[in-house]
């Protein structure tokens, strides 16, 4: 870890007044969740299946009853997987940030796994908004109604109570739309910052790899914390390392 870039980016933590971060799947994986990229080459089972393939619309269409599966079977492997120091350091902080009412510290995630809520971090307060949706929901196809029955255990694709149509997960595919409400909020949150953190994420899956540059445009001081440094032109503080490891350390005191 670079201890000079980690003692200014310290400084960038506790002078920043609205603070906006944005998680993607590396957050996750040091609670034993694959990032997206590593299912893409391969690593695990359904491996001879492509999950941009499988995460569209056209996919479930195709056949409805395979994605339904691959879901069913990601739910499984990830029933137990539990929030990492990164995901708790997150949470501390923007706990931390209300009660003492000086920062705000308003947190985007790309992840579907529901870690940060599990956490600490209130969807509610819109403190997290998970711009991609939430694994573990499920809605018609058809007419957007929530289904609310538990589908542990279940192979064949639910249907709809209220009109019959196909229950799909509550997860953003690939060509769909995000949620308005969220999506403004998340662009708000970029828009009005000073202090942007890009964690764990390749930055390649559009609208949410463009928010970088709209915080920078407003003058947002970039921070991105990754094993794997992205190319980005416009992150100021590069931290290479685990956000397990290097969140924690940034918020010691
Ligand atoms: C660690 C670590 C550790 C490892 N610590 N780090 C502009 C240009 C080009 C294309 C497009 C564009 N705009 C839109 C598109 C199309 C498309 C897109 O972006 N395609 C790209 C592939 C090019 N985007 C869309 O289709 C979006 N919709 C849209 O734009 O709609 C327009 C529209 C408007 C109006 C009407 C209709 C349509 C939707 C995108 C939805 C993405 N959904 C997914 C699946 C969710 C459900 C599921 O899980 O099954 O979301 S795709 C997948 O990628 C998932 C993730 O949230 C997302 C981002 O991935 P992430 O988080 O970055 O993960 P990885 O795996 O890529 O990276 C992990 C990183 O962690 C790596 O860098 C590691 O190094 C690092 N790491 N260990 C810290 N311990
Ligand atoms: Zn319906």
């Amino acid at each position: 870890m670079d201890e000079a870039a980690l003692k200014e980016v310290r400084n960038l933590v506790k002078q920043a007044k609205r603070v906006c971060v944005l998680t993607g799947a590396g957050v996750s994986a040091e609670s034993g969740i694959s990032t997206f990229r590593e299912a893409q080459d391969g690593k695990g089972l359904w491996s001879e299946y492509d999950p941009q393939q499988l995460a569209s619309l056209d996919g479930f269409l195709q056949d409805p009853e395979k994605v339904w599966q691959w879901y069913q079977w990601r739910r499984e492997v990830n029933q137990d997987k539990k929030p990492n120091p990164a995901h708790i350091a997150l949470a501390l902080w923007q706990q931390q940030a209300k009660a003492s009412g000086e920062q705000e510290v308003i947190l985007v995630t790309q992840n579907v796994d529901g870690l940060h809520q599990k956490a600490g971090s209130d969807p509610n307060a819109y403190e997290v908004i998970d711009i991609h949706g939430n694994i573990w929901k499920n809605h018609c196809l058809q007419c957007r109604e929530q289904y609310l029955e538990d589908v542990s255990g279940l192979l064949q694709v639910p249907e709809c109570k209220a009109c019959g149509g196909q229950v799909r997960p509550s997860v953003v595919w690939f060509g769909e739309a995000l949620n308005e409400k969220k999506w403004q909020a998340a662009e708000t949150a970029a828009y009005c910052c000073d202090l942007f953190l890009s964690i764990g994420t390749s930055s390649q899956v559009y609208p949410a790899a463009g928010l970088m540059m709209l915080a920078k445009s407003q003058g947002a001081k970039i921070v991105e914390i990754n094993p794997e440094p992205t190319q980005s032109s416009v992150v100021d503080y590069q931290i290479q390392g685990f956000a397990g490891l290097v969140l924690p350390s940034l918020f010691k005191a």
